[in-house]
């Protein structure tokens, strides 16, 4: 069964860029609830941790050094088949491959700086919403 939340990042560049309440209105208007939500600036070791799986690849070094580039959003939504249908609400990871009116495609800059993170599996969201909430920080 399909779970009901996921986990985002609104990352650096759009936060930086001043998106974060125009990425946040989509978000909205697509139907998800904020069931958690924070400001942080990961440490190094933190976006390591987090991207563990990618440590292999060659884009991970630049991928660590973005994410760790300045302060992020970090929320857990709430939604039916959350995790499915937050992927299709941010788009291709390329946002040259993203389809129109996704929220990569409308604020991604480049394959790296992507703009938001969605969890890719109802296991990972679990694991990433840990990461950066306690059950004392998470409503709804
Ligand atoms: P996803 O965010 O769509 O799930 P992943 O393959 O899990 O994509 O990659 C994690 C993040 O790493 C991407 O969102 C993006 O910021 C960065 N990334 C992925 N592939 C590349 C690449 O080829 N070049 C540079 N950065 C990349
Ligand atoms: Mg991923």
């Amino acid at each position: 069964m399909a779970g009901n939340f996921t986990f985002s990042i609104i990352k650096p560049n759009a936060v930086r860029t001043g998106k974060t309440g125009p990425i946040l209105a989509m978000i909205n208007e697509a139907g998800f609830e904020i069931s958690a939500m924070k400001m942080v600036r990961m440490t190094t070791l933190q976006a390591e941790s987090f991207y563990e799986v990618h440590k292999r690849k060659s884009f991970f070094e630049g991928l660590i050094e973005f994410m760790t580039s300045g302060p992020v959003f970090v929320m857990v939504l709430k939604h039916e088949n959350a995790v499915e249908d937050f992927r299709k609400l941010i788009g291709a990871t390329d946002p040259a491959k993203a389809e129109p009116g996704t929220i990569r495609k409308m604020f991604a800059v480049s394959v790296q700086m992507n703009a938001v993170h969605g969890s890719d599996s109802d296991e990972n969201a679990a694991r990433e919403a840990d990461f950066f909430f306690t059950a004392s920080e998470r409503f709804l």
